[in-house]
């Protein structure tokens, strides 16, 4: 067995987040195949897994057991203590990845995973409710541009999990319905961490979450 195990499919941006971070790190890891399109996360056991009925779930298979940690952020901020790297290094910078960490997951990760999902895969049309996720996350992407100025990273000198939590969804942009034409800095960061040594896309770290697993881009 793996030191980790990642419950996770391709398509959750979330789980590529934590995916992102293994596979930059080399480390030893597995995926275990979450049929999410088929209501897995809604049925026990996953449900005693993770009580949220949330995607990525993370096992770290340590030698006093097994510990398991749910919450793309709350992973990507254990992983980075265990693996030690991309992880703060200052009491500035623990608190500067913190906030950053916090605006993804309810401004930039929290819209555009929602917008993805009802625009791509329900394919629901411009409704309000799509309407309104767009405007939402049109303003957290400017937010993004604007700190990205004169800056190659979010937090830090250097890349830390603060870009990879908030990159998490920005890959797809086609499927969330958006361009990066008015965001250079954002569009260069993307390209910044496509560039970095070990960098892999989501659908070629984790299975496909439809049934039956046919993994496609
Ligand atoms: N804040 C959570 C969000 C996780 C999340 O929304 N996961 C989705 C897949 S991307 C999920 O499993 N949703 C199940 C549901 O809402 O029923 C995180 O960052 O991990």
């Amino acid at each position: 067995m793996a030191e980790y195990t990642l419950h996770c499919f391709w398509e959750s941006g979330n789980a590529y987040k934590a995916a992102l971070l293994l596979e930059l790190c080399d480390a030893d890891w597995e995926v275990r195949r979450v049929a999410f399109f088929t209501g897995e996360t809604r049925r026990e056991p996953f449900r005693d897994l993770n009580v949220m009925g949330e995607v990525p779930v993370l096992e770290h298979h340590r030698d006093d057991g097994d510990f398991t940690v749910t919450q793309s952020g709350a992973i990507l901020t254990y992983l980075a203590r265990k693996l030690g790297r991309f992880g703060p290094e200052t009491e500035a910078e623990e608190f500067e990845v913190m906030r950053w960490l916090l605006f993804d997951s309810q401004k930039l990760s929290g819209y555009a995973g929602p917008l993805r999902f009802l625009r791509f895969f329900m394919k629901k049309g411009e409704t309000d409710e799509v309407q309104f996720l767009h405007a939402r996350l049109l303003t957290a992407l400017n937010i993004l541009e604007a700190r990205l100025e004169g800056r190659d990273w979010i937090a830090a000198d250097r890349p830390t999990i603060a870009d990879l939590a908030l990159c998490g969804y920005l890959f797809w942009p086609d499927q969330i319905g958006i361009t990066f034409d008015d965001l250079p800095n954002v569009s260069a960061w993307l390209a910044r961490i496509a560039a970095l040594p070990g960098y892999s896309r989501a659908e070629d770290l984790m299975p496909s979450g439809r049934e039956p697993d046919t993994a496609t881009a």
